[in-house]
């Protein structure tokens, strides 16, 4: 297994590069629709393509995996919601532990029951805190994972959350309102949390526009996450894209 997603993280995110991602989940892209969204997504500058959903039901993880990897040079990385969102046609894997909730299964229980798999897959695993913060409205996420979200006037609670997460040896933060939050991380929660730990930001859940990307980045994300925004209106991705080159 290389690092070398992880290394570019690292590195870009040291350099304070802003980095970019488009999340898709597979389910809400026809063929055509996801043709048009990879093919925006390699002349926006977007820098990852995220995939997974916190809950699919139409089976089109591999294929979906498979069709960017075809389309695109740029390192895909599963953000799963459950195990079987796992394949070998990525390039890494996010190796998500709940570290806003207390539900064990969620923080060890099915990483366990998956590690022998991934011990033997040449796809890069990537041990990453994930924190639910709340978004102003229940989420798939926080509902599928029967966890609390951290308060999103809690700064400290995330501050905290990251923190423990990072001397646990995880190598990322993925702080998250869920997709489709009503309201996405204040740049109070963003700036408290990055002040605190030395690992790699991710930002997302909720960023619709270009000032919101603004705003995170401003605040000390590294990476943000854009997804329902860009299934309903992928042309906005070269919009996005131009916001972030300007403020390099
Ligand atoms: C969700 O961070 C991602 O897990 C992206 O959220 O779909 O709301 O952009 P949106």
């Amino acid at each position: 297994m290389t690092n070398k997603v992880y290394e570019q993280i690292n590195a870009q995110s040291g350099a304070g590069k802003k980095q970019f991602s488009l999340l898709i989940d597979p389910d809400k892209y026809s063929a055509s629709q996801l043709a048009e969204c990879v093919a925006l997504a390699n002349r926006a500058g977007v820098d990852y393509i995220f995939i997974g959903g916190s809950l699919l039901t139409e089976n089109t993880m591999k294929s979906c995996v498979k069709f960017v990897k075809d389309h695109s040079d740029l390192p895909v990385i599963i953000f799963p919601g459950s195990t079987l969102q796992f394949c070998e046609e990525a390039d890494a894997m996010f190796f998500l532990s709940l570290i806003s909730g207390r539900n064990a299964d969620l923080l060890i229980g099915r990483h366990v029951e998956i590690a022998p798999l991934l011990k033997n897959s040449s796809v890069e695993i990537i041990p990453t805190g994930y924190m639910l913060v709340d978004g102003g409205r229940p989420t798939t996420a926080s509902y599928i994972s029967n966890t609390f979200p951290i308060p999103a006037d809690k700064p400290d609670i995330a501050a905290c959350t990251a923190m423990a997460g990072e001397l646990l040896g995880l190598k990322l933060i993925y702080m998250d309102c869920g997709s489709g939050a009503q309201k996405p991380l204040s740049p109070e929660m963003i700036r408290t949390v990055k002040k605190n730990i030395n690992i790699p930001l991710i930002a997302g859940g909720g960023i619709r526009t270009h000032e919101q990307i603004e705003t995170a980045f401003r605040a000390g994300a590294d990476i943000i996450v854009v997804g329902n925004v860009i299934e309903e209106n992928p042309e906005l991705l070269l919009r996005f894209g131009e916001t972030i080159q300007n403020l390099a």
